[in-house]
């Protein structure tokens, strides 16, 4: 199946919008950068486990999530950026 993203979360002005989303267990939430710099998203927490590197100006990086809980990302560059994952059955 090639399902669409179930959420889209923008990357501007150093901030991720929405900051906080639900989603289910083998969604796909898909990462902008909305920037004119490099962001870097990754999954602090929880056992997601994700690191999606180096991501320039423009692009879009799409990450499934296949395990329950909640997941604290963040970026690597700038470390006040805060979003928090809530994945569900
Ligand atoms: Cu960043």
């Amino acid at each position: 199946m090639a399902a669409g993203p179930a959420a889209t979360i923008s990357q501007k002005g150093r901030i991720f919008t929405p900051g906080e989303i639900t989603v289910k267990k083998g969604d796909v939430v898909r990462f902008v950068n909305d920037d004119f710099y490099g962001h870097n998203v990754y999954a602090e927490t929880g056992n997601a486990g994700f690191d999606i590197g180096l991501q320039p100006p423009g692009e879009e990086r799409d990450v499934v999530l296949e395990k329950l809980g909640i997941i604290d990302v963040r970026c690597r560059i700038h470390p006040r950026m805060q979003l928090k994952i809530t994945v569900t059955e």
